[in-house]
């Protein structure tokens, strides 16, 4: 009989390759010394640090897919969502500074862009001496970006940018800003532009008082006539395939860090009911208990094996956005189902700090939104299946 591991109970660990485990390793020692321990303070005062994106540079977890020449580690897509797993584990705000980077900022510039803007950006956005932030979402284009209202208009030499984008992660400390704008030089086509902090015109204001990925900081991006020469157009795509390109790729890591953050709370339920006697047993010898921690490490041991599934598809060049749909929207609703549990089983204690797992629940709340929210996926899902489309 082969020995049943409660905590991989698929074996996730043998089906990852050498270098796979070994960026694992390395993503949770810094996220459990480095990044643990000041992850409560920061939380409650709503405060980022931006010598963490230099702390990731440095351990080389930004842009960990794109090739060494620019910074990046030449690694799988696997080992990417490992990264998000490992950093989601302690706050979903930190992963998000992290895909954000890697996957919105680093990608569509690598992807979409000229050798120049390669030079120009790649090296100091893997190294994390700069941040940078992506711009698809206005207060009046959530869930339908196609409805846009930030244009660039033609000049001399290049473009003038006017329009607002909102909630958007690390805006108000980005030297990059990648943002999208319905170009009048190309038909009304939603096209890329890579803007740079300081350019006249453009600010970004922070937006205070968020109740979840309080870690993780938020802002709007104001582009108020910011005149670009043509080197800041992304040449390479043309259309909402662009930002969807990026988003394929950020999607499937909130599927991992999702399931990284559920089993934070899954492990610290199981260690406090197993601790905490009531009636004269642990917590942990009840039947209620025993079938949510069950409840858990089902959904847990499916979800990490579907993201396994799909990175390894993604890596193959076999992946369809809808796969990512399946498992960001799943793993996202399946993890705060899990934060919100273990909170409760952790009683009034649940709601400290220390505990972690109110935090967890908290920042789920937005992962479960952004990047497409639970019902958006499921209509992608829908129109997959039926032909029908329900969004409008
Ligand atoms: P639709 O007609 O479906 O497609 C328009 C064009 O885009 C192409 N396309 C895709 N290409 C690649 N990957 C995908 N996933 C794609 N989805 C669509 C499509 O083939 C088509 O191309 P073409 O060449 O034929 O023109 O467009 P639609 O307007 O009907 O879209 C509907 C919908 C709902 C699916 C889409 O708008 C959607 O996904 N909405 C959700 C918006 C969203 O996810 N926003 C995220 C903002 S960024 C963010 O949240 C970052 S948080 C990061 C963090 O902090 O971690
Ligand atoms: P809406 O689109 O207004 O949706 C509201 C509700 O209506 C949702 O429940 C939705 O599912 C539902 N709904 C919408 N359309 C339909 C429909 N057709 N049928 C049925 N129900 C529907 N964006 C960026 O561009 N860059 C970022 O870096 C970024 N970071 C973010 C960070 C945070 C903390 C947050 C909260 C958001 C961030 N976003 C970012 C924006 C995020 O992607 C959007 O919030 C998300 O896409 C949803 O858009 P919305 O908030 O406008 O909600």
């Amino acid at each position: 009989r082969a020995v049943f591991q409660w905590a991989d109970p698929f074996r996730l660990e043998d089906q990852l390759s050498e270098d796979e485990r070994l960026i694992f390793a390395t993503a949770t020692q810094f996220a459990e010394e480095r990044l643990r321990p000041r992850v409560v303070e920061a939380y409650a005062r709503e405060e980022t640090d931006p010598s963490i994106f230099a702390e990731m540079g440095a351990l080389g977890l930004l842009g960990v897919t794109l090739p060494e020449d620019y910074g990046g580690a030449g690694a799988s897509y696997v080992s990417y969502g490992l990264v998000a797993r490992a950093v989601e584990r302690v706050d979903s705000g930190y992963r998000s500074m992290m895909s954000v980077q890697s996957s919105l900022v680093m990608y569509p510039i690598h992807a979409y862009g000229t050798p120049a803007q390669h030079r120009a950006y790649l090296p100091r956005l893997a190294s994390g001496e700069w941040i940078g932030c992506f711009g698809l979402t206005e207060p009046d284009a959530g869930s339908d970006p196609a409805g846009m209202r930030t244009r660039a208009h033609k000049i001399d030499g290049g473009y003038s940018l006017s329009g607002a984008k909102t909630w958007i992660s690390n805006a108000p400390i980005a030297d990059v800003f990648v943002v999208w704008a319905k170009s009048d030089a190309h038909d009304g086509a939603i096209r890329g532009f890579v803007l740079e902090k300081g350019t006249k015109g453009l600010s970004a204001p922070r937006i205070e008082g968020k109740l979840s990925l309080r870690a993780s900081v938020t802002g709007e991006i104001v582009m108020d006539g910011v005149e670009v020469g043509e080197d800041a157009l992304l040449p390479g795509v043309s259309g909402l395939k662009g930002p969807f390109g990026c988003l394929n790729r950020a999607r499937y890591g909130i599927s991992w860090g999702a399931m990284g953050a559920a089993e934070d709370c899954w492990h610290r339920a199981r260690a406090y009911t197993l601790e905490r006697t009531q009636f004269g047993r642990p917590l942990a010898q009840t039947q209620l208990v025993q079938r949510k921690l069950a409840d858990m490490q089902t959904e847990i041991a499916l979800g990490l094996q579907a993201a396994l599934r799909v990175g390894r598809l993604l890596d193959e060049g076999r992946m369809a956005p809808e796969m990512i749909s399946l498992v960001k929207r799943n793993n996202c609703g399946k993890a705060l189902d899990i934060a919100r549990a273990a909170r409760d089983m952790h009683g009034g204690n649940g709601i400290m700090g220390e505990y972690h797992v109110m935090r967890h629940a908290q920042n789920l709340e937005t992962v479960n939104t952004y990047e497409g929210t639970h019902d958006v996926h499921a209509l992608i899902l829908g129109r997959a299946q039926t032909g029908l489309q329900a969004f409008f």
